[in-house]
Parts: C-alpha cells; structure tokens; sequence
C-alpha cells in the first residue's frame, strides 16, 4: 500500500483539486481526512468544470473509490445536493462515495449557530464560511455531538438530538425561537434510508485496502494556515488541516505514507479575517484577484490576495515535512514586470526566527521581500518545465532552494492538461 497526501500549504485554495484528480487517475481510493462543506475544490476536466464541497474530488475519477474519513463533519443535505450536481455533470458516483460511521453529523442547527458565534465575536469575527464547521467540532469534543452512525438508531438518535438542542436553547434563548428541532428530526426519517448504502466501518475498509495493497490518495482540505494548532490561531477552521488530522481522521497506519505533497499557490490569498502579513491592498493585489479569479468556491467572497510568503511556506514545511511541492497558478503571473517574494519578518526592528504564534505580533510584523524579475510571456502552453521563460524558473527554482523542497509539478492553467511535471 502506498499513500499520498496532498496538502494546501497556505491559506487554502491552492489548487488541492486539481492535483488529486490528476494522481486520482493512479489510485484506488481518495479519502477526505478533515473538514465538511466549507471546502471548495474547483477541477477542470474533460471540458467540465466540477465543483466539490464534502465530496473527495477523486469522483470524477469513473475508476477510484472515494471515502469520507471519521475526522470529517458531514451535513447530510449538502452530502445528497453535491452528488446531485454531479450526477447532473453526467459523473457516475454509485457505488464509489463511502461515509465513515464514526464521522460528526453537521446539523441545521449548528450553521444557524455558526452565524449566531460570528455575531457574538463583534469585529473580532473569523470569517467563516457559516457551514456549521466550528460548532460541530465543539460539540465533538464536548461530547454532546452525533455521529453518522447515531442517525441509524431512531430512538436514541432522537434523544441525543434534542439534549444537543437543549444546550444550545440555554445558551442562545430567543435567538433560536424560530428553529424547530421537529423540522430537522422529521428530515432525517429520509436520510435514515437514503444514507444507508453510503455508510460504512472505515476501519476494516482501510484495513482492506491495506491487504490488497492499494495506492491511496488523502485530499486535505483548507490548509495548514488554516489548521486549528499550527494556523493562525483564532482566525483558523476547528480542525488538523496538517498531517496530523490525516493520521487521527483516517486509519490508514503511519507506516503506509509515502508522499507527503504541499500544494502551494505561486502568490498568497487568504478568505476570511486574520493577519496576512504579504497582503496587497493596492493595484497588485487586484490584479492577482481578478487575473487569478479568486472567488471562494463555498460562499462566493472575494478571496484577499497578496505576493508569496516564504515565511509561512517554511513554518508550513516545518510542520508538515513535505515531499515535495506543486507549485500552482504560475500562469496568474505572466504579466508583472517585476514580483515579490516574503522572505523574512521583523517585529520592532528585530528579525524573527520563526513564524510568530502571536496574532497581534503577526498582524504588525513588517515582511522583508526579495524581488525577481516577471517573464511577460504566456505560460499556459507550456508542456515542459524547459517551455517556461527562464525568469519563470528562476522563480521556481528560487523557491525550492528557500523552502529545501522540490517542486515537481509546476501548474500554468486550471485544466488538467496544465500540469507540468518535472
Ligand atoms: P470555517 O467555515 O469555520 O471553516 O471558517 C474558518 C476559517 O477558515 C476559512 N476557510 C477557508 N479558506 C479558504 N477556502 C475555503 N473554502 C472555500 C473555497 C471558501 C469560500 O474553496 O473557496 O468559498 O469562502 C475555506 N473554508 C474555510 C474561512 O474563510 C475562515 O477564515
Ligand atoms: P483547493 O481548495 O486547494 O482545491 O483550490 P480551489 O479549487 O478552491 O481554488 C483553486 C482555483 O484555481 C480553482 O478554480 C482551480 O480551477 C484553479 N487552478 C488550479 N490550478 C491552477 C493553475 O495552475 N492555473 C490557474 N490559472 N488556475 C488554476
Ligand atoms: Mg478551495
């Protein structure tokens, strides 16, 4: 068996889609770790475009097996409406989307709290993407959540629902007076049936996959800034978007892991608030908005754009130890005269040897930039690294030299044909 994990290594929306499904074509199985619907993965294939949420993006793969692992947080609705979409795309998904048991279900409930939590925060709200992502991983840990398998059991799942509501009616009173647990217990008479065939003991599953020597593929969702730990910390998702949330989200066996790849986006966008020292609120950052069409997949916000960050691609290295790198969006470059890179912080005056966990230090850290030429020349076409404009692969190469990493995919459009690999 081997595994390999795909990872975004900034804020996320690096391009983790496109590179799964590439590799997907190689694999058996495709696992989602982490997350729920806040993810958004866009893949280019065929003359198709897909959109995928919850789902791991090695559906549109006809010959790869597809799980959601017990780390993830499934809202069962958006689950039925994604495969939907997709069916409606012409992909053929039956038979080939698991869903762990021990996976957290994601209530209505728990997205109307999501908004109801921003509110609380006042200016120092997150950001969220409102998917109920945050609440759900709350009431995991303090026990007082439901699992997919708890759905199965009509009695006791009742029960359980309703003392979750229970506690969030204490907290939030008149605020809830217009949510009806009977609403959403009544919806789940369906699912109770519908989900059957998509349920499964992930653990014998793996285990399986293991003896029959798989090649399996991990999706990371959102990235490791991102990562409830190592991230920037309260502006981050409730989950390990690192490597250590594919080792408790899944059971795969640390022996089996093979590659672990950090996606990275060749400039920085961020969705949601929080300090993003290489920000660009000025014509720069505009331009890598509009030319690289930085839209959130999930909620449609305009993704905050800004000039790559070493500093963050090294803290990230630290904490992930990557393989190797997919440097993505090249192309989203090829009209700058000149381009900056962050390679170090200061902090009154003084240089920082590390990535600060502090958000305020971070939020005033001043970034220093090394500055390289721009190719002026379209990369698109490019079908070999030798195709690219050498200040293009000086920029390439300058940044495996700083981060110690080979980057061994290098992307210059969104579709799957614009991948190339060294
Ligand atoms: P949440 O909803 O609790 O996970 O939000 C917490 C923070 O995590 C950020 N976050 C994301 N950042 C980038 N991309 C994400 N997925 C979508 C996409 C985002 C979208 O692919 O475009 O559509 O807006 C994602 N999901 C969560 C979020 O912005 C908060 O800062
Ligand atoms: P993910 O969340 O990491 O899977 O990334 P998203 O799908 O949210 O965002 C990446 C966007 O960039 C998608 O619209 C992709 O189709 C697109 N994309 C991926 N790689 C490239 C690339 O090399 N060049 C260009 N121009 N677009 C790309
Ligand atoms: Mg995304």
């Amino acid at each position: 068996m081997s595994v390999t994990v795909c990872l975004g290594a900034q804020w996320g929306d690096e391009g983790k889609g496109k590179l799964v499904d590439i590799l997907a074509h190689d694999s058996q199985l495709c696992c989602r770790a982490q997350g729920g619907n806040n993810a958004g993965h866009t893949i280019v294939a065929n003359g198709v475009t897909y959109d995928f949420h919850i789902l791991p993006s090695g559906l549109v793969n006809p010959k790869c097996m597809n799980i959601i692992g017990s780390g993830c947080v499934v809202h069962v609705p958006s689950f039925f409406k994604e495969l939907e979409a997709l069916e409606k795309h012409g992909l053929n998904t039956e038979g080939r989307i698991f869903i762990s048991d021990r996976a957290h279900v994601v209530f209505d409930l728990h997205q109307l709290v999501d908004g109801l939590e921003e509110v609380e925060l006042g200016g120092g709200f997150i950001g969220t993407t409102k998917k109920g992502i945050g609440p759900t991983y709350s009431t995991k840990m303090t026990r007082s959540g439901l699992r997919v398998c708890d759905i199965f059991d009509e009695a006791s799942f009742e029960a359980k629902f309703r003392r979750l509501v229970h506690g969030y009616q204490r907290r939030f009173g008149d605020l809830l007076k217009d949510y009806n647990p009977d609403d959403e217990i009544a919806k789940y008479k369906e699912y109770r049936v519908k989900l059957a065939d998509y349920v499964v003991d992930q653990i014998p599953l793996l285990a399986s996959a293991k003896e029959q020597k798989s090649k399996i593929l991990v999706e990371g969702a959102n990235a490791l800034m991102l990562d409830i730990d190592y991230g920037t910390y309260p502006f981050v998702t409730s989950s390990n978007t690192g490597l250590g949330g594919v080792l408790t989200g899944l059971t795969l066996g640390w022996r089996s892991l093979t590659d672990v790849i950090g996606v990275v986006k060749a400039y920085t966008t961020r969705v949601g608030s929080g300090p993003f020292p290489t920000e660009q609120l000025n014509a720069f950052g505009e331009k890598l908005q509009q030319v690289g069409h930085e839209v959130g997949v999930t909620t449609g916000r305009k993704r905050r754009c800004g000039w790559l960050d070493l500093v963050v691609l090294k803290h990230s290295h630290a904490c992930n130890d990557y393989t190797a790198l997919n440097l993505t969006k090249l192309d989203v470059l090829d009209d700058f005269d000149e381009l900056k890179i962050g390679t170090s912080y200061s902090y009154n005056g003084k240089q920082l040897e590390s990535f600060p966990a502090n958000p305020e230090m971070l939020a005033k850290v001043e970034v220093q930039y090394e500055t390289l030429p721009g190719w002026k020349k379209p990369t698109t076409g490019a079908k070999s690294y030798y195709d690219l404009p050498a200040p293009a692969r000086k920029y390439v190469e300058f940044i495996e030299q700083f981060v110690g990493v080979k980057v061994k995919w290098v992307g210059v459009g969104p579709a799957r044909e614009h991948m190339i690999t060294r």
